[in-house]
């Protein structure tokens, strides 16, 4: 209780004004009384747009929603939001399915909107960090357009394998690996007679983590966003990133009894999950991450969402 009442204390201390704008001041401490950042001293608050706040009656929430609502956040003492995706996107998996990663959806606004909400959030010292999605990408993305049409250097993005024949000489996907949300992770396109490869939605092809050109092309991604002044990213699920690169291999049957055909937890996932190139790549994100830490003068976050 008495904890309760000193926290509340110190937390109206830290608010003050600041060209007319309410403003968090000053650092949190640690047991020892040494200064923490702010990732390790406040709490991150998530922001869901399309439910936080509505700007122009649409029904959806959108970025000048939130931008209105700042003071308020201030007012609850929150440093630092996380901002679930925002992207261009056809709303498959509601913003989890990207057709552009750096563009803002209409739904939610522009990149100006954003650019202002930024610089409002700056005003009032609240952290900004990102939900990144680059586990696949939206089947409307234009890389996987020109994937499809077989076009360099975007052929290789994704994963596209040969079928298998039966003993009928029936095509056959090339192994059994399921979605997460049922049903195979496997789906054939005539256009290059081949089964691209989809650990979620079909409209959310994989992109191929071994793919030097693929795994630039989203280093540019967070590139562009830290040049836009955000503080970090939230990375969801990261464990889905690379496969085992024999894709002919079948997982092994989990055993669990009276389970649906085609649920997920059928099999066990050792040959889609916890690679080492996942672990590899995010050691490259790191590093562009210190990079920009160190060209802003104010550290970068990321936080990993890690399921076993
Ligand atoms: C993605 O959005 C950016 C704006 O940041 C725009 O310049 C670019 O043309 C878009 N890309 C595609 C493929 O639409
Ligand atoms: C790729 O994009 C072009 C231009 O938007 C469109 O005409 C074409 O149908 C798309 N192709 C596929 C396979 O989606
Ligand atoms: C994956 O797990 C199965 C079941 O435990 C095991 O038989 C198989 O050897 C494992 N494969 C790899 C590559 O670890
Ligand atoms: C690392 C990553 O991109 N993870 C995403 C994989 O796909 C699911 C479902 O769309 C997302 O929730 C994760 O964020
Ligand atoms: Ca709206
Ligand atoms: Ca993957």
């Amino acid at each position: 209780m008495r904890g309760i009442f000193v926290g509340f204390v110190v937390l109206v201390a830290l608010v003050g004004v600041r060209g007319g704008n309410l403003v968090l001041k000053g650092k949190g401490k640690d047991k020892q009384g040494e200064d923490q950042e702010w990732w390790q001293s406040s709490v991150l608050y998530q922001i869901y747009p399309r439910s936080f706040m509505d700007s122009d009656g649409d029904g959806v929430g959108d970025i000048k929603g939130i931008t209105s609502k700042l003071d308020y956040l201030v007012e609850l003492g929150i440093r630092s939001v996380w901002l679930s995706p925002v992207y261009e996107s056809p709303m498959k998996d509601f913003g989890y399915d990207i057709s552009n990663f750096t563009n803002i959806d209409p739904i939610f606004g522009t990149l100006e909107d954003f650019f202002e909400m930024q610089e409002a959030m700056k005003d009032r010292g609240i952290k900004l960090v990102m939900d990144l999605v680059p586990n696949h990408s939206s089947d409307q993305h234009e890389w996987f357009n020109r994937s499809l049409a077989g076009e360099a250097p975007y052929d290789d993005y994704y994963v596209w394998v040969d079928p298998k024949f039966d003993d009928e000489g029936e095509r056959q996907p090339p192994s059994n690996w399921l979605s997460v949300f049922g049903g195979s992770a496997w789906t054939y396109r005539e256009e290059r007679e081949q089964y691209f490869l989809h650990q979620f939605l079909p409209e959310q092809p994989d992109v191929n983590g071994y793919n030097e050109n693929l795994i630039q092309a989203l280093s540019d991604v967070f590139q562009f966003w830290l040049d836009m002044g955000v503080d970090g990213f939230r990375v969801d699920a990261i464990k889905h990133f690379a496969e085992i690169e024999d894709y002919y291999q079948d997982e092994a049957e989990s055993g669990i009894p009276d389970l649906p055909e085609g649920n997920y937890e059928n099999l066990y996932h050792n040959l889609t999950t916890n690679q080492q190139q996942t672990f590899d790549v995010l050691r490259r994100w790191r590093l562009l991450l210190d990079a920009a830490t160190e060209a802003s003068g104010s550290p970068k976050y990321v936080e990993i969402n890690y399921f076993k």
